[in-house]
């Protein structure tokens, strides 16, 4: 089952497979992808942020990233494809040429490093970070819940054996603060935070950590809508959207609301395919369907955005 190489976007690539592609996909596409890292995980691993789009002086960006939660496998594979469907498609379909030449992309690959060569090696409905901390011989934190957004307000645990523990502190986790620190020092050109979760086809968007609404609620709102409404004209497929807390579950320290209250006024969460006949262990054969939809969201929301 597990590959020790080869890469493949139809199918779940392990940790070292993906490192060695991010690597090669910025060799071979120089003008349109650059790479660096934003810091180390706890086990010590790199984490790779990829800058895709043309190089110009004072573009506005769309971070997005991937594997936060170790055993959603589909969401590392989705970062993949996109990366893919844009180096593949700049410059021969208008859409994304438009939108390569006119902002940014940040995409994280695998936000959960750690976690998800856990998932490959042991377990594979592994959630969590493996960081370990004295007093407990329990592992992980939920990075989705140690954000700094009403931290271990409501939806999370601090009981560290459990798999929605928010953490001693927020940003307790060095996954998280690479990330926070990242964002916080690129404030000025990010304009929209997308975070790939799996799995029940949501479309997701802050505030997560209580029920009130954000001022831009109805905005968001009709972009929810309309995104899905895009995304279900490939293969018809079904999402709900609507804020966090009533549309899934009140859950605080979460990365979208987190962003959001940093001033990004678009931050959404994805839960792709499917609504729980495969869950997690979404088969190959459904990445390139998932994906392929999942782009036209990705896509609707980045060119709204780059018009308002
Ligand atoms: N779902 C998310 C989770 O972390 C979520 C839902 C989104 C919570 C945004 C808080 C904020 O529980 C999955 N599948 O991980
Ligand atoms: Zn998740």
């Amino acid at each position: 089952q597990v590959r020790a190489t080869g890469h493949s976007y139809e199918k779940y690539n392990a940790w070292e497979t993906i490192e060695a592609w991010t690597q090669q996909v910025t060799t071979e596409n120089p003008d349109l992808i650059s790479r660096s890292a934003i810091g180390t995980t706890f086990e010590g691993r790199t984490m790779y942020l990829l800058k895709v789009g043309k190089t110009g002086p004072n573009k506005p960006a769309i971070f997005m990233d991937c594997g936060f939660h170790a055993r959603e496998w589909i969401s590392p594979a989705f970062c993949q494809w996109f990366v893919r469907e844009a180096i593949r498609t700049y410059g021969r379909e208008i859409h994304m040429t438009e939108l390569l030449n006119k902002l940014d992309f940040y995409v994280l690959p695998v936000f959960n490093i750690d976690g998800y060569i856990y998932t490959w090696t042991k377990n594979r409905m592994w959630r969590k970070t493996r960081s370990t901390q004295a007093g407990t011989s329990c592992i992980g934190t939920d990075p989705n819940r140690n954000f700094d957004a009403g931290w271990c307000k409501v939806g999370a645990s601090r009981k560290p054996c459990d798999d929605t523990y928010c953490g001693p502190a927020a940003e307790s986790e060095k996954e998280t603060k690479a990330l926070a620190n990242f964002i916080r020092s690129n404030l000025s050109s990010i304009k929209a935070y997308l975070t790939i979760h799996s799995y029940s086809q949501m479309m997701l968007y802050p505030y997560s950590y209580d029920y009130k609404l954000t001022e831009n609620n109805a905005e968001l709102n009709a972009l929810a809508k309309a995104a899905v409404r895009e995304l279900a004209t490939l293969h018809g497929t079904k999402y709900t959207y609507g804020p966090g807390a009533t549309t899934i579950y009140p859950a605080a320290g979460g990365s979208d609301d987190w962003a959001y209250d940093q001033g990004i006024k678009y931050a959404f969460t994805f839960e792709l395919r499917d609504k729980g006949r495969y869950g997690f262990v979404l088969p190959e054969s459904q990445i390139r369907p998932t994906c392929e939809e999942t782009m036209l969201a990705i896509k609707h929301v980045a060119a709204y955005v780059l018009e308002h």
